[in-house]
């Protein structure tokens, strides 16, 4: 991928009092020469070390306002209180302290990596107490709650203190921290995304901030199968949701065009199903140890996969593996299109369940999380009670497994298991059918394809992506409540929001990144923000100062014209459509695919 040059021009600045940013903004060329960290601060005494430190901090904060709000958060926090003379500045001696426990210690390095790179300072972990530092991470029962219980029951709310001499997170579990460190993040200067060291002074704006969310799921979908993505491209999709303090993380792992995920009982579902792709690449699958790594990783970042076995239908990829599972019996050609609806395994053939059971029970033993989503979505060809009995089964199978079943709101129809979830993707809130599945208990995450639906154009000239549910800009991925989007639900019934990216037309992370930002950032707000914190025209004002921030994270994103960035040009837009459309011929190596086609290739 081609490297932009990276610099931001505020000359033409669309909102001057937020280009606090240089002229010209290139933190890679401006490696800091630091002293060396040799006895010259062991050297001096507790009391003076405290006094250079407090010096340094007053001449920072009369050299460096801060440049951004306490306020300025995305998605916006529950409540905000500013103290302008109580600014922040870290100190190069800084030390980050933390409760003793596992986890927290886990945020709290997590917090130390995320700084170390840009401030190029040490920023040494340790327990809380004995001795308090300036960044402190602190977990505590009487930490804020909100009212809402996460899907795992703990609360994810915390608070974030800035005094002049500490910043401090408290919250009741570690997730809460978690959320509170990416608020701190979004606090400091932009150049906190740089990957090497800045000459900055690291103002956080002074006061308080008591945040949780409004709804307990929240979530981003990736298309892994018609196109896949190897594990270091989800990964940093991960990192995407966890900056937005998005907590779930779909991964619709198979369709008509490839499956991509290793099962032991079932081979060739991945040897031969994995390899296409939509316009004939190569295509690729995860091995149970890739598949792990990305739980992992996602676990580090309070993010839980939910991955997903599209059922009956979309399975063209596992009939040509096994022929054996088709209704005819006969193999069908591989396909690399974009059609949906002809394809289904054979719900009046026993070995159909057998091959549901293997599946979805090797994949419960490699998930950590609650959910197994069975698809369910444009099996047009089984119909009726075929449909519904398939659906049946498939949902004891998941029960058996001590796992909560998610579908695609089609199978509704369905008899009802404990828990069960629906995830909505209409386009018109009155739905009868979802309705009554609900009030028999199932609850509902809300997808709506024409404000959550990230793989349709944001404009009519947008290079890739679909518009059958119509456009989607920025503003209306934000202008939507979750709460009442679907007439005749109870509000209790919400579980939340998810922001499927379908892949179709999807094949690189810069792709990727461009159908994302800034929308998951709206969706994000969507589903965690209290409806009297949101405004559109607060959302534009807080988001503008973002497009920085991912221009240095080195982010492909969408310069949606709605948004007042601060600087010009702000996205990194991408390389001709013709170009991106490209497939690599088979064998091609590829950035994105550049981590998990077979064991052997590791
Ligand atoms: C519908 S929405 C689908 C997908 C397509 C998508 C394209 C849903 C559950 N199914 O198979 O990829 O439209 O936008």
């Amino acid at each position: 991928m081609p490297v932009p040059p990276r610099t931001l021009d505020v000359t033409r600045c669309a909102k001057p009092d937020l280009c606090h940013i240089p002229r010209e903004y290139t933190p890679w060329s401006r490696p800091v020469s630091r002293t060396p960290r040799t006895g010259v601060a062991r050297a001096v005494t507790p009391a003076a070390g405290a006094l250079a430190r407090s010096a340094t901090q007053a001449a920072g904060r009369l050299l460096t306002p801060p440049t951004i709000g306490l306020g300025d958060v995305v998605p916006a926090p529950t409540s905000v209180r500013p103290r302008p003379a109580a600014d922040f500045v870290l100190a190069a001696d800084a030390a980050i302290r933390v409760s003793a426990d596992a986890d927290a210690r886990e945020v709290a390095d997590h917090l130390a990596e995320l700084l170390r790179p840009a401030t190029g300072y040490p920023l040494p972990v340790a327990d809380l107490p004995p001795a308090p530092g300036p960044l402190q991470l602190t977990l505590s029962a009487a930490a804020p709650h909100g009212p809402v219980a996460t899907v795992s029951g703990d609360a994810e709310g915390y608070r974030l203190d800035i005094d002049p001499d500490t910043v401090r997170i408290t919250a009741g579990t570690a997730t809460g921290l978690f959320h509170g460190v990416q608020t701190l993040r979004q606090l400091l200067p932009v150049a906190v995304e740089s990957r090497t060291p800045v000459a900055q002074h690291w103002v956080v704006p002074g006061g308080s901030i008591v945040d949780w969310p409004r709804f307990p799921y929240r979530g981003a979908m990736l298309d892994v199968a018609r196109h896949f993505f190897g594990v270091e491209d989800v990964c940093r999709v991960i990192d995407h949701l966890a900056r937005y303090k998005l907590n779930h993380l779909h991964l619709h792992l198979t369709d008509d065009q490839g499956w991509r995920i290793a099962v032991d009982s079932w081979p060739r579902l991945a040897t031969v199903g994995g390899r296409t792709a939509v316009g004939g690449g190569p295509g690729g699958w995860y091995t149970a140890a890739d598949y792990r790594r990305i739980v992992a990783y996602a676990a580090r970042r309070h993010v839980t996969v939910v991955p997903e076995v599209d059922l009956p239908g979309h399975t063209n990829a596992a009939l040509v593996a096994y022929p054996e599972l088709a209704p005819d019996g006969v193999a069908p050609p591989p396909y690399t299109g974009t059609e949906v609806g002809f394809s289904y395994v054979d719900p009046t053939n026993e070995r159909t369940y057998d091959f549901v059971a293997d599946v979805l029970g090797e994949l419960a033993a490699l998930t950590p999380g609650p959910w197994l989503h069975i698809g369910g979505d444009e099996a047009y060809k089984v119909k009726g009670a075929a449909y519904t009995g398939f659906v049946e089964r498939a949902q004891r199978i998941v029960a058996g497994l001590g796992r909560t079943v998610v579908g695609w709101h089609q199978i509704a129809p369905a008899g009802q298991v404990d828990g069960r979830v629906l995830q909505w993707w209409g386009t018109d809130g009155d739905d009868p059918a979802v309705a009554e599945a609900v009030r028999r208990g199932a609850r509902v995450i809300l997808s709506p394809g024409n404000h959550a639906y990230l793989d349709m154009k944001y404009a009519p000239d947008t290079p890739i992506g679909h518009d059958w549910a119509g456009l989607i800009d920025v503003h209306r991925a934000y202008h939507w409540d979750p709460a009442t989007h679907l007439t005749g639900f109870p509000a209790e019934a919400v579980l939340g929001v998810e922001a499927p990216l379908w892949t179709e037309s999807v094949s690189s992370l810069a792709e990727i990144e461009f159908m994302v930002f800034p929308r998951l950032p709206a969706l994000a707000e969507v589903a965690w923000s209290t409806p009297s914190t949101r405004s559109w025209t607060g959302f534009r004002g807080r988001l503008a100062g973002h497009g920085p921030r991912w221009h240095a994270a080195g982010i492909a994103f969408h310069p949606s014209p709605e948004i007042p960035w601060p600087a010009a040009p702000a996205g990194r837009h991408l390389p001709d459509a013709a170009e991106t459309h490209r497939n690599p011929a088979p064998g091609q190596p590829s950035s994105a695919r550049d981590t998990a086609t077979t064991p052997d290739a590791r």
